[in-house]
């Protein structure tokens, strides 16, 4: 092949790494507990595999400093008040998802993910319903408005808060008083958990109260009790919502008992609407470290950004000040997301123990996020096949920049999605890299060099390395893997091209997967002591039909398993790009399929929803966001992420030219 002139359908790998989950590697200790620390609350919260997120008023998004801390910090947001009732359904039947949708679809595109609040509540309720006298008809209302909007925002939502607020206060331990109760008794959460569960399957449905926090309150009791009580009969119910509003004493003593004996149960606890008077860091530092030392505690939300954003703004109980900056409570916060030690190795234990992979997979995409730059000597039409590594609180992403005139390779980091549509573009021909083509990048730290390399494709495969990812300029000139091309792949290759090389190694030896859009996926091997050098019995790991296995391999080891998963991009019926996906007990053994026909993809159009919009029809050439960032390539199976190429479906002309983009997959049908 002329790699300069690569035609038609062409594309190359990648890879890449982070580290959503709780980073245990030893070559990275910057702390006494392993992991990385992140200087944003929502990436902070993240590397224990959790959410940090905040209330957000769609009356606010016009001012700039509220979106820049919302956008900087918090990677899950609810709305409000935009999702309640009296704003969803002012009159029968009539629905308004305005305020809400506006919300949702700025998450979505940033990445953030969404909780929804709520949809039954005896508070904020319009008249029509809390005057409804006969029952049959409050449930027949009640049913269609919870299927309603959880039907529209269905795939978007994280967790839903199903009933908020249906228990009294006081020692009765009773359901209080309301339309719901008195009409229907006490069988209306039930009825609305069994409701919202058919209209949205894959949300977490939660139960969210106030004063539940202190474990001997009668109060806590009964929710406890019900609790217990639906999962025993298999009512579905996934969590239970804290809201967290304190005094300025912070939670009771008791707050991590409670949130443990709840999770015994079953559930998930979050942390939903957290806000304390006047904000002392002890409180603030008590509240997170009970929910960070409950692996089953996902996530964290504050109930506003500034204290002036605050329903008791009076007090002052936010993070953040009036003009925005961050208050003492915040670093206090910041630095119990990190964790101790202890509660960190227990989280990677219990949290995200060895979920196995589903057989099937949906996904929720967000909008584009990085797009091509181009500059006074660099005319771009596409940034393609991303590899990412969470590294040092900051996502490092290496992509192809493609034009007619060829390829060439692109670095970029940031802290946060939101931040990654405005990160400057290095381009690497101007480094030892060099011009020429250079294309589908894979970015891993070589822990035993104490090395970053970075793989490509050069018509040879290539590497070049770097003591500091951080820095672009420190990349060495590209070296070939392999002397020539292989025998194998000589011999297979037909009309195809030799493309998206890949690395990874388990603990005796590196595998290098290549492609050649001809339908096979090679593999050869080195020693890890010999590594980069020695690679040689080349051998075809699996194959197919052309486009049905036809480049762009991602191989990942599945964190706290024995087990390896291989992506493969093919080309479908329609024409549009899409994965496959494989697992194998070893790296050198054999690929049984998981999710692997265009009716059952990995990803296609077809298991993706796109909130903020359909960009694109293919879902092409990208990296999943790693777990770690060394050459084990280890990834969480719990709610997976994965960055891609897409491009406007009605983009047309020379394949080296086409508009591609770069968005994020998140999976929506975790069960973890
Ligand atoms: O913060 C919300 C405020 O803007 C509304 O006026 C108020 C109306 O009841 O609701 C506030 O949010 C509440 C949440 O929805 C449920 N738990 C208590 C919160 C504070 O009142």
């Amino acid at each position: 092949m002329n790699p300069l002139k690569r035609p038609g359908r062409r594309r190359a790998s990648v890879l890449g790494l982070l580290a959503v989950a709780a980073m245990v590697t030893p070559t990275t200790v910057t702390g006494a507990s392993g992991a990385e620390r992140a200087t944003t609350l929502g990436a902070q919260a993240a590397q224990s595999g959790r959410y940090f997120g905040t209330a957000v008023a769609a009356g606010k998004l016009g001012d700039g400093t509220y979106t820049s801390i919302l956008d900087r910090e918090f990677n899950s947001v609810t709305p409000e008040n935009e999702m309640k009732w009296d704003t969803t359904e002012r009159s029968r039947g009539s629905f308004n998802f305005g305020p809400a949708d506006q919300i949702v679809n700025r998450a979505t595109a940033r990445g953030q993910r969404v909780r929804g609040h709520t949809l039954v509540w005896h508070s904020q309720l319009p008249g029509w319903v809390s005057s409804l006298t006969d029952a049959n008809t409050l449930r027949s209302v009640m049913n269609n408005h919870i299927t309603t909007v959880a039907n529209h925002y269905k795939g978007k939502i994280h967790s839903w808060d199903v009933v908020n607020e249906a228990f009294a206060d006081g020692g009765s331990g009773a359901h209080r008083s309301s339309v719901f109760q008195n009409l229907l008794g006490d069988g209306f959460i039930e009825q609305a958990f069994r409701t919202a569960r058919t209209a949205d399957p894959a949300a977490k449905l939660c139960y969210n109260d106030y004063n539940i926090e202190n474990w001997s309150d009668a109060k806590t009791q009964g929710v406890y009790r019900m609790v217990r009580d639906f999962k025993s009969r298999g009512v579905p119910i996934d969590c239970v919502g804290f809201q967290a509003h304190f005094g300025t004493g912070g939670p009771p003593s008791s707050f991590q008992t409670t949130l443990s004996n709840f999770a015994a149960l079953g559930v998930d606890v979050q942390i939903t609407e957290l806000d304390i008077a006047q904000a002392p860091q002890a409180a603030y530092t008590g509240t997170v470290r009970a929910c960070m030392n409950v692996a089953r505690c996902t996530g964290i939300t504050v109930w506003g950004i500034r204290d002036s954003d605050s329903w008791r703004s009076g007090e002052n109980p936010l993070l953040f000040d009036r003009s925005g900056n961050k208050k003492a409570a915040y670093q206090s916060v910041l630095t119990a997301l990190g964790g101790t030690a202890a509660t960190q190795r227990a989280d990677t234990r219990s949290s995200r123990s060895a979920a196995a992979l589903p057989s099937r997979f949906s996904w929720s995409s967000s909008g584009p996020l990085i797009s091509p730059k181009p500059d006074s000597t660099h005319n771009i039409a596409g940034i393609k096949d991303p590899t990412v590594v969470r590294y040092n609180g900051k996502y490092h992403v290496f992509a192809s920049t493609a034009s007619a005139s060829g390829y060439n390779l692109v670095y970029l980091s940031f802290s946060d999605w939101s931040q990654a549509g405005s990160a400057t573009h290095h381009y690497l021909d101007r480094t030892a890299v060099g011009a020429g083509y250079r294309a589908a990048p894979q970015v891993f730290y070589y822990a035993p060099q104490r090395l970053w390399y970075l793989v490509y494709q050069t018509g040879n495969a290539s590497y070049s390395t770097n003591p500091d990812i951080d820095n672009p300029n420190g990349w060495s000139a590209p070296r070939n893997f392999y002397s020539s091309m292989p025998d194998i792949i000589r011999q297979n290759i037909g009309n195809g091209y030799w493309v998206d090389m890949w690395v990874i190694c388990d603990s005796a030896n590196c595998h290098l997967f290549s492609s050649d859009d001809n339908g096979h996926l090679y593999r050869s091997q080195t020693s890890v002591g010999q590594f980069p050098g020695g690679f040689t019995n080349t051998v075809i790991a699996a194959q197919d039909s052309k486009y049905a296995l036809f480049e762009a391999s991602n191989v990942y080891r599945v964190q706290d398993t024995n087990q390896y998963l291989l992506l493969v991009e093919a080309i479908g019926s329609d024409g549009r790009r899409y994965f496959r996906s494989w697992t194998a007990s070893s790296l050198a053994g054999s690929w049984t399929p998981l999710a692997a026909s265009e009716s059952n993809p990995f990803a296609r159009a077809s298991n993706v929803s796109f909130p903020a919009g359909s960009w694109t029809r293919d879902i092409s050439h990208g990296e999943m966001i790693r777990a770690g960032h060394d050459q084990t390539l280890s990834i969480n199976s719990c709610r997976l992420q994965y960055l891609y190429q897409g491009l406007n479906p009605h983009a047309s002309g020379d394949y080296n030219s086409l508009p591609w983009r770069l968005g994020l997959l998140t999976q929506t049908n975790s069960t973890c």
